[in-house]
């Protein structure tokens, strides 16, 4: 069922030119208190039958537990889409560091932030890998410090749902613009180091993950989200299973104690609060791995097409994509005189080849100058110096090119009924004066 099927997507032109405002509102921590409980009926999505006879103040239990908002005061600038659960996504300017802050990373939660995460607690923490793997494993934080090797190294995680905003006819779910994406540093172990140590089995085909997050529902038996990738990508070199991010414990919006970090696919499948992982013998079936969720039409369909589930296939690697993010997008420069632009570029199936601008809506285009990447998967930072010849409004357009040609496109690729994979180019505006 679609959730909020008729939510009508903002335009890139008003993104653009729109200015960006700090949305979050430090009021609604306490929200749940002075509710009615009609209005916390809506939340629970179903009425509250003797609603009439309970105590005024009184929160059903199902709303007891804390989405978590009131740790959304330590980020700065974030756009928040939706307060239960905590979505946010960072503007394109703040997003400027080669290494992406707490404060400035974005914030996916499908569920509501458990208690031990709240608590900052990993006392009796556990993570067990088992399925097809010859010796079922049950690790505490302490093992995988200390019998694996620690591994520290920037990697993105984008949502499969960035740049939802764009499509039309629109497709529900949050109305992710372009900074949905991050690129923190984290510290763990190899996904790859830990599945061998359990001994893949030659059965094994999948991974399914899981977390003890709280589903919105309250209902402690129900999963929030629990995905996984084919068993070729678990065993590649890049996945971590990390403790750390930024040089601190994994903070409680991210997954604290321990959460996966997969970069190129979804963010979707680094599974926050990370408890499991099931070695399968088939693709994985848990909750938003199956029906609409983060699958693609098997063929590319028509704008609104009505796509029968059974067309439907797993999103794997990102498409390639890159964001301007100096200067902010509405920028005063000097007409005549070179300004710098930058930003960083990232690809689903590792590094991205190439990088260009355009300074006059895509007729013609430079070439910017490309880093190589600190590591694979981390983004990489690009430069460009752009002359508007006159005073007058311009736009930057930015396009990066992944290793077998694949360009960003100028409009919204693919349309698909849940609005994933848009990787259409970022574009901010200039005024020359
Ligand atoms: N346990 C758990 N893990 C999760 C999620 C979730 O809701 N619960 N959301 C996923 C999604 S859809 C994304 S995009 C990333 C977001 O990671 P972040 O919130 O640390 O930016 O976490 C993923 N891992
Ligand atoms: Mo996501």
């Amino acid at each position: 069922m679609l959730d909020d099927a008729s939510t009508t997507p903002r335009s890139p032109a008003a993104d653009t030119a729109a200015p960006v405002s700090d949305t979050v509102e430090p009021g609604r921590r306490g929200f749940l208190k002075g509710a009615s409980l009609g209005a916390m009926g809506a939340l629970l999505g179903t009425a509250i039958p003797f609603g009439r006879n309970m105590p005024p103040g009184f929160v059903p239990v199902a709303l007891a537990q804390d989405s978590g908002l009131g740790l959304m005061d330590a980020k700065q600038g974030l756009t928040l889409l939706n307060d239960r659960p905590v979505n946010a996504e960072t503007p394109a300017h703040l997003l400027d560091d080669d290494v992406t802050p707490y404060e400035r990373m974005f914030v996916r939660n499908n569920g509501l932030v458990p208690q031990h995460a709240l608590d900052m607690n990993a006392d009796s923490w556990t993570l067990t890998i088992d399925g097809e793997v010859e010796n079922p494993l049950t690790l505490t934080l302490a093992d995988l410090q200390n019998e694996f090797e620690t591994v520290t190294t920037p990697l993105w995680v984008e949502c499969g749902g960035n740049g939802r905003a764009f499509f039309q006819p629109g497709a529900s779910g949050n109305q992710w613009t372009v900074g949905a994406v991050g690129c923190p540093e984290w510290t763990g172990v190899r996904l790859k180091d830990v599945l061998e140590r359990a001994g893949v089995k030659p059965t094994a085909v999948y991974t399914g993950h899981y977390g003890n997050d709280v589903h919105l529902s309250g209902d402690p038996d129900k999963e929030v989200i629990s995905r996984g990738v084919p068993i070729e990508k678990a065993l590649a070199p890049e996945n971590l299973i990390a403790w750390a991010m930024n040089g601190e414990p994994v903070p409680a919006m991210h997954g604290f104690p321990l959460r996966l970090v997969i970069p190129g696919f979804p963010g979707s499948v680094s599974q926050k609060y990370l408890t499991r992982i099931w070695v399968r013998d088939r693709q994985h079936d848990g909750a938003k791995m199956t029906g609409y969720s983060y699958r693609l039409p098997a063929y590319p369909v028509a704008p609104g097409t009505e796509v029968p589930e059974s067309d439907m296939v797993v999103m794997m690697e990102m498409p390639v994509k890159s964001l301007v993010t100096f200067p902010a997008t509405g920028a005063e420069v000097a007409a005549g005189r070179p300004t710098e632009v930058r930003g960083h570029a990232w690809c689903g199936k590792g590094d991205v080849a190439a990088m260009h601008v355009s300074l006059d809506f895509g007729q013609t285009w430079q070439e910017a100058e490309l880093m190589a990447p600190p590591n694979t998967f981390a983004w990489q930072r690009w430069t460009a110096s752009v002359t508007p010849p006159e005073a007058g409004y311009y736009e930057v357009w930015a396009r990066a090119t992944d290793k077998d040609g694949n360009m960003q496109p100028a409009v919204v690729p693919g349309w698909n009924p849940r609005g994933y994979g848009n990787n259409m180019m970022h574009r901010i505006a200039l005024f020359a004066v």
